[in-house]
């Protein structure tokens, strides 16, 4: 219901932009440059920049075929909550999402559909708490390194996010 209710805001957004471009005077070459941007802009069209990921990060490693966290920070303004439903690292054959239970053993960590991200909140992701397990690395990642992931929410679209190798994530 939810997801209906923004996709149903989002046509209508897209309606404006298109009448607005017809009525002036290169109407169809606007239009067209506004379908071009939009195509190379993965989730502007959803929510714009009401959500930014910024500090990802995951530790260096000399090994290959191992899981390793990414962390990072997550700001939502926008008044909906969100989640995170995807990653896609180039250097990781496949992601999970985490989370860290802590009961009366040794703190464990549990593989969840999706990550929250409250609305009107930054959050944290971390190696204790909610994080991205990436699993099966295909390279060596060395400190100082970055790598273009793409991190994909349920409102706010594909955002392709900068992730920085740190020897200290
Ligand atoms: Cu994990």
């Amino acid at each position: 219901m939810i997801a209906i209710a923004t996709s149903g805001r989002d046509g209508a957004g897209l309606d404006r932009v298109g009448q607005t471009a017809l009525s002036g005077r290169s109407g169809s070459l606007a239009v067209g440059l506004v379908v071009v941007g939009l195509w190379l802009t993965p989730g502007f069209a959803a929510a714009g920049d009401a959500l930014q990921v910024t500090n990802a990060r995951v530790p260096a490693s000399d090994e290959v075929g191992i899981d390793l966290p990414l962390v990072m920070t997550i700001r939502n303004d926008a008044t909906e909550a969100d989640a995170i439903l995807r990653v896609r690292c180039p250097f990781a054959n496949f992601a999970e999402k985490h989370t860290v239970d802590r009961g009366e053993g040794a703190p464990a960590m549990r593989a969840v559909k999706s990550i929250p991200i409250p609305e009107n909140k930054t959050i944290e992701l971390k190696r204790d708490g909610y994080h991205v397990m990436l699993l099966q690395t295909r390279q060596k990642l060395v400190d100082g390194e970055t790598f273009t992931c793409a991190v994909v929410f349920q409102k706010a679209g594909t955002k392709e996010t900068e992730v920085q190798v740190s020897r200290t994530p």
